[in-house]
């Protein structure tokens, strides 16, 4: 907008309106209904009989990409923030430093204080299941919890979650990592096609922070981030925490 002339701003529209997404229309309706998360209930058939009173419920536009569909709030509700403060253009230190602390996060639930969700686990040892990948408290970097992931037996692994959109750009990729020091294994982290360096745990409650840049050459959808994690010896177990794509 700063390089439009004559912009004054944005106007957002209606922003809490959650698609519910219980799998069915006829379910939606009745969660619109009971929650309020629609544009209008059939409340509001009192005072507009013609357009609330019949159309009462969700919208085509709703989710509007600031909520998911559990009423979570997404990385996206930086944005404003993000540009409210872009500055005229300007090269001090200081400014480059503000503006860097300021870039919106990408992953979700990066620090396991909400469940393990939408972090999924996919086994790349055949038959194999992964006997734990749950958050715990027994040791966090951030917040109270993290997450453990421990396997009885030899284990190659990914810990994983998808970014629907991610506009080009440069990235910083970050975690903290504590665990078994003495069983071989390796965690290489990713984005994309592009990896970080394979790291290994160092004892416990000994947390390290690990971290690559990366340039995403175009708009992603879908980009897939995570860790690949290849326990080479039995009963390895390593917790991760404050996970981060900046
Ligand atoms: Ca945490």
């Amino acid at each position: 907008m700063a390089e439009t002339t004559g912009g004054l701003g944005v106007c957002y529209w209606e922003g809490t309106w959650i698609s519910v997404n219980k799998g069915s229309t006829a379910a939606n309706k009745a969660a619109w209904e009971e929650y309020g998360c629609g544009w209008a209930s059939s409340y509001a058939g009192e005072y507009d009989p013609d357009d609330a009173g019949k159309w009462y419920g969700g919208c085509a536009v709703d989710n509007q990409a600031f909520f998911d569909k559990k009423g979570n709030v997404l990385p996206s509700i930086e944005t404003f923030n993000a540009k409210k403060e872009t500055p005229a253009p300007e090269t001090s230190e200081s400014s480059q430093q503000s503006s860097a602390e300021e870039k919106p996060e990408w992953i979700e639930n990066g620090s396991f204080e909400n469940g393990v969700a939408p972090w999924v686990t996919e086994v790349l040892t055949d038959g194999e299941t992964l006997d734990t990948s749950d958050d715990s408290t027994q040791a966090a970097k951030t917040g109270s919890k993290s997450l453990n992931l421990w396997d009885e037996k030899v284990i190659h692994f990914k810990l994983k979650q998808t970014i629907a959109h991610i506009p080009a750009g440069e990235y910083t990729f970050s975690f903290d990592l504590m665990g078994a020091s003495n069983r071989d294994h390796t965690v290489t982290p990713y984005v994309g096609t592009s990896k970080g360096q394979s790291v290994t745990a160092t004892g416990w409650n000994s947390w390290v922070n690990h971290s690559f840049t990366l340039t995403l050459e175009q708009d992603a959808d879908n980009l897939e981030v995570g860790f690949d994690c290849d326990f080479k010896v039995a009963d390895t177990w390593i917790y991760l925490d404050n996970i981060s794509l900046k």
